[in-house]
């Protein structure tokens, strides 16, 4: 008998799809609203293994209501949305899909960073407008070369991202709570960074560590010829700040891939000239997603193999 899976999510592609109905008895589901609505009780006690996104994660309330769970598998590198320590009381391998999106998130902060800085959906605009025939006045934006990037968070994805500025010829420096590699880049708090940088880039993980951690003294810090790009999670910042300080003009730019309360992101927000908005789609390339799925989909059947699981959260 195949063991009973839970698929948590709207995102899954055909080939994921396949994939799991091959190896499993599925249960698609598409919000953890609907796993813990009726007619769920008689499923519940039978699933063995949860298949999520990184976003919809899994609650405690649907951990209790599954005593057979055995594995979450987090199609995502952030397990943000997935409560890590009561999983592990209740001994619940918890996997995820690190590497394989790394250079495709990399990539999009540098986009998200240069649109922003070269002002793109305004130029944009201004073309599709035909403001340019009209001669309409356009201010020039400010170059790159030279200046002081500050990663925040200089995991596997800080360094892509720095690596890739490096080509510009920016100059890097980083700020996380742990020591890093290239000590001498790293600054001594995140405000200090905010400071020495002209450009931030989030890329720490999301949870109660980080909630917050970025709000209105940095972005004064950043200052009004500084940008920000958000592409880790909307919780790491403190959105109505960054809003305040983007409109004040206190903050000169913003790239922003993730938002507090996604899908909703604040007419406040959308109003802005100075920001560039994305819908949370660092990972989302044909080649990410698909090594993504392959990933997830491969750390539920070692363990119901009985072998290593390829990812797992330490
Ligand atoms: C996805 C992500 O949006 O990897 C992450 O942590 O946020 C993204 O890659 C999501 O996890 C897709 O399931």
């Amino acid at each position: 008998m195949k063991p009973e899976i839970l698929v948590l999510g709207t995102i899954w592609s055909p080939e994921v799809r396949e994939q799991v109905q091959a190896a499993f008895e599925c249960h698609f589901v598409s919000s953890i609203a609907e796993a813990s609505g009726p007619g769920f009780e008689a499923i519940g006690p039978r699933i063995r293994a949860v298949l999520t996104s990184g976003t919809v994660g899994i609650t405690p309330d649907l951990v209790a209501a599954l005593p057979a769970l055995e594995i979450v598998s987090v199609h995502g590198v952030g397990v943000d949305a997935v409560p890590l320590p009561l999983l592990a009381a209740r001994g619940i391998h918890v996997t995820n899909t690190p590497d394989v999106l790394t250079d495709d998130v990399a990539d999009f902060a540098v986009l998200l960073l240069l649109a922003a800085v070269r002002r793109l959906p305004l130029l944009d605009r201004y073309v599709r407008d035909e403001r340019w025939p009209a001669k309409a006045p356009l201010t020039q934006a400010r170059s790159l070369r030279g200046k002081v990037a500050g990663i925040v968070g200089f995991g596997r994805i800080g360094q892509a991202v720095a690596n890739r500025l490096q080509g510009f010829g920016i100059e890097i420096r980083y700020y996380q709570r742990s020591a890093g590699p290239a000590p001498e880049r790293r600054s001594e708090s995140l405000l200090a960074l905010a400071q020495e940088s002209d450009m931030l880039v989030l890329c720490m993980p999301g949870g109660a560590e980080t909630t917050r951690m970025v709000g209105a003294e940095v972005f004064e810090a950043l200052g009004p010829e500084g940008t920000l790009v958000n592409i880790a999670r909307g919780s790491v910042l403190d959105e109505a700040a960054l809003i305040a300080a983007l409109e004040s003009g206190r903050l000169g730019a913003a790239g922003l891939d993730v938002f507090e309360h996604e899908p909703q992101v604040p007419a406040a927000l959308r109003a802005l000239d100075n920001v560039v908005l994305s819908p949370h789609v660092g990972s989302f390339t044909v080649e990410a997603r698909r090594a993504m799925g392959r990933l997830a989909v491969a750390n539920l059947t070692a363990h119901f193999a009985g072998e290593p699981l390829p990812t797992p959260v330490k």
